[in-house]
């Protein structure tokens, strides 16, 4: 057979492999099969070399026409191959751009900052600023320059949470430890409120829990009187439930002010007449207040012939209880949603 003929049936070989192929893996190794580098068709012209001039020439000619129908046929081959398989991926990856998207779900602020950031606002407007401090507190800020003596029942370990760090070292139960650093660093005339988490040995009810929130303020000043303290409260009171109601002060005692006093409103949701939220009593107890003790002011570093001063201090899960009507304080720490969403 001349090199011809074998070229021949070579390109004929060739073409219907192409055309028979069905997947472009495949195709390519015929391509190479044929006219690769190391194909039959190479191989062939690589030999041309040996020829007779004009041989050379003729199977020189037909080689390279023969390479040419196989490489046309092959790029038909694999435009079909490829329009087919791309075909193929669009119906499998096809999106409906009108279906609805997936919805994210919002979250929003606990209840209890809702209420901290709302005392915090009501107080900020009338020039009190918010300082913080260490939830691990000495005792010494805890108790003693609150005028608290060594065997007040308050430091019971029935009261308080002490670590085995040291034995003066305990978790704060009062907000009143940043008062007495502001005092301490800072001088008068000062207006502060300090919210944040204070800790109690407590068993656990539907009204106590061990760990809780409280705002605590303090405003000293020249020649402040109770009457300043009673203005300041009822104002708060008035933005905090958004209506007037009247309020009243109970004597009460502190070891950190002289006098004191328990702050009540009146119900917010029945106002006065009595309901299931104040016992049918018409009156609420918010919060403990009073003048500033002079030893405090004393020991903190401030003069009480110079300055005088008035503080109060809440409790934010009875406040935040009582304005959304919530029944149990272990509400606050469970996280469940269905309780959260309701704020
Ligand atoms: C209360 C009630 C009354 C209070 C006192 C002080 C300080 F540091 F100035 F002495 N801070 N907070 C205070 C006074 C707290 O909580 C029921």
């Amino acid at each position: 057979m001349t090199l011809e003929q074998q070229l021949r049936d070579l390109a004929q070989e060739a073409v219907r492999d192409i055309a028979a192929n069905e997947n472009l893996e495949s195709l390519e190794e015929l391509r190479l099969k044929f006219i690769g580098r190391n194909g039959a068709i190479t191989t062939i012209l690589r030999g041309l070399g040996q020829l007779a001039g004009d041989e050379r020439k003729r199977v020189g000619q037909v080689a390279n026409e023969v390479k040419d129908e196989i490489q046309s046929a092959h790029d038909q081959r694999k435009r079909s191959l490829d329009e087919a398989a791309l075909t193929a991926r669009l119906s499998l990856e096809k999106i409906d751009v009108t279906l609805p998207g997936t919805r994210l779900e919002l979250g929003h602020i606990h209840p209890l900052t809702q209420v901290t950031e709302e005392i915090i606002s009501i107080f900020y407007g009338m020039g009190f600023t918010v300082a913080d401090g260490p939830e691990v507190e000495t005792d010494f800020y805890n108790f003693d320059a609150l005028n608290t003596p060594q065997d007040h029942p308050a430091r019971d370990e029935q009261d308080t949470f002490y670590t085995n760090v040291r034995p003066d070292v305990l978790l704060r139960s009062q907000t009143s430890t940043v008062q007495v650093r502001v005092m301490a660093n800072s001088k008068p005339p000062l207006r502060v409120i300090s919210p944040g988490r204070v800790y109690r040995n407590e068993e656990i009810n539907a009204r106590k829990f061990p760990l809780f929130h409280q705002v605590e303020g303090l405003l000293v000043d020249k020649d402040v009187t109770f009457g300043q303290l009673k203005g300041t409260l009822n104002a708060f009171i008035r933005e905090l439930f958004g209506k007037p109601l009247k309020t009243r002060f109970r004597p009460d005692f502190f070891p950190f002010t002289e006098p004191s006093a328990e702050l009540d409103s009146q119900c917010p949701f029945c106002e006065g007449s009595g309901c299931r939220t104040c016992g049918g009593r018409g009156w609420l107890e918010l919060l403990g207040c009073g003048m500033v003790d002079p030893n405090v002011l004393t020991g903190a570093g401030i003069d009480p012939e110079e300055w005088s001063g008035f503080a109060f201090g809440m409790g934010i899960e009875r406040l935040a209880m009582l304005k959304f009507g919530i029944n149990d304080i272990r509400h606050f720490y469970n996280n469940d949603l269905r309780f959260l969403r309701q704020f």
